[in-house]
This record gives C-alpha cells, structure tokens and sequence, in this order.
C-alpha cells in the first residue's frame, strides 16, 4: 500500500514509521509513507500556509494554493484511485469498518489540517472523504492521521503474526476485550481469577465472554445495544451484574 500524508509537520507524521506495527510494514516493504509539505509549494519569500479568515474572527485558515499543489505531488506518487481523505471535527467518526475499507485500497492521501481549518473550496474540489477521531479538540489533523495510518497497516497481510490476526476478529464481534492477567498469581492481596489456573479451558472462555460483555454493557451501552442477545447471552450478562452490583 501507498500513503501520502500532506501536512506541515511531515517529521511527526514520520514518527509512525519507525516503531512497532507500522514501522516493521515499511522495512517489509508492505507500506510505503511519504510526504508532502505545502510549504514546499509556497512562492513567496515568506512561504506562506496560511491567512485571514474572509469574514473576520479568530485565527488562520490554511491557504488553498500551497496545499492542492502538495496533493497533486501526492497524486502523482499514487495509484489511480486512491482516495483523498481530509482530517478534520467535521467528519464522520473513524471506526474499524472504515479502517477494513482503507486496507483493501492501492493508496491513501491523508490531508491534516491545521490553523482553524482550510479553505472550504479545497475539500470541496479535491476531497473524497472527511474523518475525525471524535469529540475532542486536536491541535491538527497529524495525529488523527497517524492513528489511522495505524489502524489500517495492521490489516494488511503480512504486518501482524497469524496469532495476532485472528485475535482481532474476534475483536471485531463488537465488545469490548475481556481483562488480562500474567505472573505473579498474587500481588498485594489481589489474585489471579481462579478460572483462569483451573486449566479448564471451556470455562475459561465463557468467562472471558461473559467479562467482554459485562464490561461493554457497563462501559460501552451503546455497543450491547446494537446486538440482538440470545437467552444464553442474556443470562451470562444477568449474573455478570448481579456478582457486580450493578442495576
Ligand atoms: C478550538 C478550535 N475550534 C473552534 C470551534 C475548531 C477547531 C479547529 C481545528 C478544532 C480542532 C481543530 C484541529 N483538529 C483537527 O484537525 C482534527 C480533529 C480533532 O480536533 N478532533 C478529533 N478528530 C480530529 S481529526 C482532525
């Protein structure tokens, strides 16, 4: 897969390619990331991003001209077809649909705002798709495309270990994960869940079920509520919140 990010900050984005997941799918030549910086595409002395919003208020707006020559490089590196994604608070919220999507895709240009946003006729002429992570406020749309960029190489084959892979389909049922414990059994007066050293490994993933939708009905209602619960499911969830106490 090839990935451009357009963004003022290239070398912070560039962070996402030297560790861990992302980091080993460019040595496995799996991702290729590069970057273009509408800096690079300013030509006035003072290489300009940015300006006044027309209609007054506070803040900057990103500057059409410099970002749609720094997405037409991006272009020319990728594939036909490869979809310009916009980073932004007016978008629809990024979910592992999205990311399954994007993964099946030849390229991706992520665009990352920053200032107080970019000029509308930009987004308008150029792009496909708008995405936020959600509400809360960013500084710039680096970060949300950095936790995309993660989201999406770790579904391309080849990134994860087997093992790996098949742990998140089972995260993709829908619930939230079940807890995790390792060495020592005891620390501080706290144990280990007893199911969990009895070996018996039918219980143990019935409990572990039972937890992943226990904790998604208490943290996560809007995730149990978008199921259909079977009486079996129902029951595992009643004596979940009867041992928690909770109504
Ligand atoms: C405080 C500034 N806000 C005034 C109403 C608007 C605003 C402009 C630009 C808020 C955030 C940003 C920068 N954010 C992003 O580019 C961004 C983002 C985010 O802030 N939250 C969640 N997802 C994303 S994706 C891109």
């Amino acid at each position: 897969m090839h990935v451009q990010v357009v963004t003022l900050f290239p070398e912070m984005v560039n962070a996402v390619a030297e560790y861990g997941v992302v980091g080993r799918a460019v040595e496995r030549g799996i991702l290729a990331l590069g970057y273009q910086d509408p800096r690079d595409y300013t030509s006035d002395v003072h290489r300009t991003v940015d300006d006044r919003p027309y209609g007054g208020g506070p803040g900057m707006v990103m500057k059409y001209e410099p970002a749609a020559a720094a997405l037409r490089a991006a272009r020319s590196q990728l594939p036909e077809r490869s979809p310009v994604i916009c980073l932004s608070p007016q978008g629809r919220v990024f979910d592992q649909a999205t990311a399954r999507r994007f993964s099946e895709l030849p390229g991706l240009i992520f665009l990352a705002g920053r200032y107080e946003g970019i000029d509308e006729r930009l987004i308008d002429a150029e792009v496909d798709e708008e995405l936020s992570l959600g509400d809360f406020v960013l500084s710039g749309g680096e970060i949300a495309a950095m936790a995309v960029i993660d989201a999406v190489v770790r579904l391309l084959p080849g990134v994860l270990g087997d093992e790996n892979s098949a742990q998140q389909d089972s995260f993709t049922d829908g619930l939230l994960d079940h807890p995790h414990y390792t060495r020592p059994e005891e620390i501080e007066g706290r144990a280990v869940p007893e199911v969990l050293l009895s070996g018996n490994h039918e219980r143990i993933a019935k409990w572990r079920y039972q937890q992943a939708l226990g904790r998604s009905y208490q943290r996560r209602p809007d995730l149990v509520a978008k199921m259909d619960l079977t009486a079996e499911q129902k029951k595992l969830l009643d004596d979940f919140l009867k041992e928690h106490d909770f109504d």
